[in-house]
């Protein structure tokens, strides 16, 4: 069987958009007073019409493997881009990155303002928690309650945000490779875990299943970053719809500026054929899922 990974991709991202899309409507829900519309606006520009979608891509794919493939997993899916999107409105800010473009548009913050880019952060964080306890996510509370405790883990203190400070920390200093790979195992590598590994769960594979899909998922984190390192090197800020050459601007702790470019390739093929190799006893249904390492491998955006 010859798997499409772009297709597939395509089609769960409309997918989460159409959940997005839902979720960001203009109405209050029931327990809300009113939705802002600048604010919601805001939260517009951050999530829809844009992105590869590959973390909610990913959960499908995951799930898939399982068996399960319906609108309670593009939910689960639909918040783990939330919390995506927030981390890039708020990494886009001056106190941060300070980029005025992202997905070949002007960052939140350029578009309407710090504050509002602030608040849609915020807003997009909470409402990821909204999504994963929807009903639709899994008929057991108990599971639902482990994908919000794990999404929380995954994006706070000890994860993605916890990443980000320590690669704050980390510029202009010299780092070893182990505290290189620990900072951006939490800054991005944590959310791509939880994808793989949520995915699995909620499409209720057993616990070596939930156990294998974990390590596919760092793997996949791994390459995503080493990727996103090259690109940053040597990609085109047209292609990339963001500005190219930031991390050597910045000073930013990375695999390539210690290892080299070469040594950067020559670990990302190392880290797909692990991939292949654990998906190896699953059989053919795993194709979609290895495609879709070799596809964070070597996009070009
Ligand atoms: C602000 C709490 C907080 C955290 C920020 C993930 C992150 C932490 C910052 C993003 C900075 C960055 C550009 C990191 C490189 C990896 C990355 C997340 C790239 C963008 O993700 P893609 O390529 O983007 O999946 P799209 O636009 O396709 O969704």
């Amino acid at each position: 069987m010859t798997v499409d990974p772009a297709g597939r991709l395509a089609d769960s991202a409309t997918r989460v958009e159409a959940a997005l899309e839902r979720a960001l409507g203009a109405a209050p829900l029931d327990g809300e007073t009113a939705r802002p519309e600048r604010l919601t606006a805001a939260m517009r520009h951050a999530c829809l019409g844009g992105g590869k979608r590959l973390r909610p891509g990913l959960l499908i794919a995951a799930g898939r493997l399982f068996g399960r493939d319906d609108e309670g997993l593009v939910l689960a899916g639909a918040a783990l881009e939330c919390i995506h999107c927030y981390s890039l409105v708020h990494d886009d800010l001056p106190a941060m990155d300070d980029d005025d473009m992202r997905r070949g548009r002007p960052t939140v913050h350029k578009a309407y303002d710090e504050a509002t880019a602030i608040l849609a952060g915020d807003a997009l964080l909470t409402l990821a928690f909204d999504l994963v306890a929807d009903p639709a996510v899994h008929a057991s509370a108990e599971v639902r309650l482990t994908a919000s405790r794990e999404l929380a883990r995954a994006s706070g203190l000890g994860g993605m945000a916890g990443g980000q400070m320590l690669d704050l920390a980390a510029e202009h200093r010299p780092t070893s490779e182990s505290d290189i790979r620990q900072l951006q195992a939490m800054k991005t590598g944590a959310l791509i875990r939880y994808a793989a590994r949520t995915g699995a769960r909620l499409a209720g594979a057993d616990p070596d299943g939930i156990a294998a899909l974990t390590r596919f998922g760092e793997i996949v984190g791994l390459a995503f970053q080493l990727a996103d390192d090259l690109l940053d090197v040597e990609g085109d800020s047209a292609a990339l719809g963001k500005a190219a050459g930031k991390d050597a601007e910045a000073g930013k702790a990375t695999l390539v500026a210690l290892k080299g470019v070469d040594w950067t390739r020559a670990e990302l093929d190392r880290q797909i054929a692990e991939a292949e190799s654990l998906l190896a006893s699953f059989g053919t249904g795993a194709e979609e899922l290895s495609a879709l390492a070799r596809f964070v491998a070597n996009r070009d955006r």
